[in-house]
């Protein structure tokens, strides 16, 4: 007999990655996670990108401490 002994954890996870996906997809928005160590330049590209794109497209920061 096999017993299990490992539960996925992220389960909870991936249906919330998927949930957050199908939305992104039916409002055609693209949504890029950016993660890099403290000081290699994320908050510079992101205010320069928003910069170039002003009046564009509309354009959201979501940001995360983990
Ligand atoms: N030389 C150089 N410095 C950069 C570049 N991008 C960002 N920096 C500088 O690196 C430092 C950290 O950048 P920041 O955007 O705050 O990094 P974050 O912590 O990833 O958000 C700042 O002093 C920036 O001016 C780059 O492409 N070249
Ligand atoms: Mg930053």
């Amino acid at each position: 007999m096999k017993v299990p002994l490992n539960k996925k954890i992220l389960d909870k996870n991936e249906e919330c990655a998927l949930k957050n996906s199908e939305f992104f997809a039916t409002h055609d928005i693209v949504c890029m996670n950016v993660i890099s160590s403290p000081g290699s330049g994320k908050t510079t590209i992101l205010s320069r990108t928003i910069r170039d794109l002003t009046g564009k497209t509309k354009i959201a920061v979501i940001e995360g401490d983990i």
